[in-house]
């Protein structure tokens, strides 16, 4: 099982919102991504001090062109999440978060991205926890594990924060979920 939640009810209510598919991509497909990936992070620093941003302990970076195999993983991720012929947004947002770094809650601007949030999760397990933004008390909780693909859409990206839990409260459905560098490659639709 991969998504718990405060309710049955809440997760079959929200379950054609959200999607987890554990395995989605290859380790040679990982190994790729980061190949491609890491020699720009690499020149950046991770940022621990603005306290009101939205993330904690991160560098970031956006792409718009890709190798052949990488090509091939995000189209993957694109049909998988998107109607074919939807807007997309130009570059994918590549999010490095260091070991101690974590994603408050929030939600994704309005003003900038469309109904869909599809995100490839490598180099680490993690937590995603979603929260109703006007009720804390239904919530669900997502086993991002490492190479898995998460789509988040319509309700459960508009009426539901979401966050990434940092180590020390990285647990799922009971279990510990070690969280170590994770580095996320999302890609989103344009808003309509
Ligand atoms: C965001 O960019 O809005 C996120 O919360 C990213 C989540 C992730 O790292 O998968």
């Amino acid at each position: 099982e991969v998504i718990v939640g405060s309710s049955r009810e809440l997760v079959r209510a929200l379950g054609g919102q959200v999607d987890v598919r554990p395995c989605f991509i290859t380790e040679e497909e990982e190994a790729g991504l980061l190949r491609e990936l890491e020699p720009g992070l690499k020149k950046k620093r991770y940022e621990f001090d603005h306290w009101d941003d939205a993330i904690h302990g991160y560098r970031e970076t956006e792409r718009v062109s890709w190798g052949p195999a990488c090509e091939v993983v995000l189209n993957r991720v694109r049909s998988a999440a998107f109607a074919e012929g939807s807007p997309l947004l130009g570059p994918v947002h590549v999010l490095d978060l260091d070991k101690a770094g974590y994603i408050k809650p929030h939600i994704d601007s309005v003003k900038f991205c469309g109904s869909t949030i599809a995100g490839l999760s490598l180099l680490s397990d993690s937590v995603m926890r979603l929260v109703k933004e006007d009720n804390p008390n239904e919530w669900l909780d997502l086993l991002l594990t490492r190479r898995s693909l998460y789509i988040l859409r319509d309700q459960a990206r508009y009426d539901f924060t979401h966050e990434i839990l940092k180590d020390e409260e990285s647990v799922f459905s009971g279990q510990k979920v070690p969280r170590r560098r994770r580095i996320s490659v999302i890609c989103r639709n344009l808003p309509s």
